[in-house]
């Protein structure tokens, strides 16, 4: 095994863990990554030195965590390249922060007779709070739908995305083709139109440099869990002058300036969204996941997937019978393969590669439409990380191919 990958996957003491009697070959990290000893470290010692609430009362303990918490979204704001940290929301994760858009922008700019651009691909995480805004709005929700190579169909956002158009919302990476969209143009476009764009980046962040700027996103959503942070913690960034704008979406402490008998003033952003305790282990467990991702570099993160992706792409394909689903390139990918084998249903086979320690996702990955749209109810998913060994692809590849074989054996 390469060295490094050898030394980062010391970090990760799960992966030393025996499945059903084999090495552990973990192929699901776009449900969620592992998480390395540095972030569990990092949260059992600020509970062992800091813990105390934050952004309330004056002593010392939680003036402390207060600042630690406080420097944490300053760091994210450099991560993403957000221009201030009042841009940057913690939120329970890229679900929630989607929710979040929806239901304070959403329903104060959408009226009846506007249009919501979403792709086809949407995790429903990014497709219901728009479907049920327009529902609920009698607005219109339109689809940009996959060109020929399974990706993006970018001449039909630009028909889709029209003066009508108020909000566009899509993920920068597709969870089920694990294509990378074209925000840059998306955003130009919904701009152009005057409308904003929502970007899900639950799937990209931590895997490529993520620069909201440069992408002129207005709004940008990610999840700590898929980039070797903790559950429960996830961020919103959103264009300061438009995060003012919008209404509170939770309501209670610390998300007040003043409360009166009659009414309240809402504390500035991003305070205005952060009602209640929040995760605060959470965040300290964010911080420690960028360390990681820093201290690993992610142009390393990124070139370790693509030389994954790349290795597997064309072998997977050369197994007869197979039909792998999005863009045919690896470099249009991230770190993501959607598949199926002719006559074995994606649950039978994902069973079949858990008894010999290999997890991958079956399902519809929360992303129906799509399903429908590629003519299946479901597909096996395998998503690499920088811990995954080439080794591990290789005893993937083997161990499919002899599935397979049983199984048409089996059906003989
Ligand atoms: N958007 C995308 C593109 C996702 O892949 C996911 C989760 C979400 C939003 C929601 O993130 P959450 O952290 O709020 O749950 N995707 C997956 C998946 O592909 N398998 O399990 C969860």
């Amino acid at each position: 095994m390469d060295k490094n990958i050898k030394r980062i996957r010391e970090n990760f003491p799960i992966l030393k863990r025996q499945i059903n009697e084999s090495p552990l070959i973990y192929l699901d990290n776009a449900a969620t990554t592992q998480i390395p000893v540095s972030v569990s470290k990092k949260i059992m010692d600020f509970d062992e030195t800091y813990r105390a609430n934050v952004h309330r009362g004056v002593h010392t303990l939680g003036m402390w965590a207060t600042e630690y918490y406080e420097s944490v979204r300053e760091k994210v704001k450099n991560f993403i390249h957000a221009k201030s940290k009042k841009e940057i929301v913690f939120t329970s994760g890229c679900t929630d922060s989607l929710n979040l858009v929806a239901a304070t922008y959403g329903e104060q700019n959408i009226q009846a007779g506007d249009e919501i651009v979403v792709s086809i691909m949407e995790h429903h995480s990014n497709l219901l709070p728009w479907q049920q805004l327009a529902i609920r709005k009698h607005a219109k929700l339109k689809f940009i739908e996959l060109d020929s190579k399974q990706q993006l169909d970018l001449a039909d956002a630009k028909n889709k995305i029209t003066s009508k158009t108020k909000i566009v919302a899509v993920a920068q990476v597709s969870n089920a083709l694990g294509c990378i969209n074209p925000i840059k143009e998306l955003a130009k476009l919904a701009h152009q139109n005057n409308a904003v764009i929502v970007v899900d980046g639950a799937q990209a962040v931590g895997h490529f440099d993520v620069d909201v700027q440069k992408l002129d996103a207005d709004f940008y959503a990610f999840s700590g869990h898929k980039m070797f942070g903790p559950d429960g913690i996830g961020v919103l960034y959103g264009r300061k002058k438009l995060l003012e704008k919008m209404p509170p979406y939770r309501l209670g402490g610390e998300m007040i300036a003043d409360v009166t008998r009659e009414g309240a003033v809402w504390a500035p952003v991003p305070q205005k969204f952060e009602a209640g305790t929040p995760n605060i282990e959470g965040v300290i467990g964010l911080e420690g996941a960028i360390d990681f991702i820093e201290c690993v570099g992610l142009n390393e993160i990124r070139q370790h997937e693509q030389y994954l992706i790349r290795y597997l792409l064309p072998r997977i394909q050369e197994i007869t019978g197979i039909i792998v689903y999005g863009p045919k390139d690896a470099s249009d990918r991230t770190s993501v393969i959607s598949f199926n084998v002719h006559g074995i249903h994606p649950h039978d086979l994902a069973t079949a590669l858990d008894l010999e320690g290999i997890e991958v996702r079956a399902g519809h990955h929360c992303a129906q439409p799509l399903m429908k749209t590629l003519g299946v109810e479901s597909t096996v998913r395998v998503s690499v990380a920088i811990y995954n060994s080439q080794e591990e692809m290789d005893k993937f590849l083997d161990i499919l191919v002899q599935i397979k074989e049983f199984f048409q054996n089996g059906l003989r």
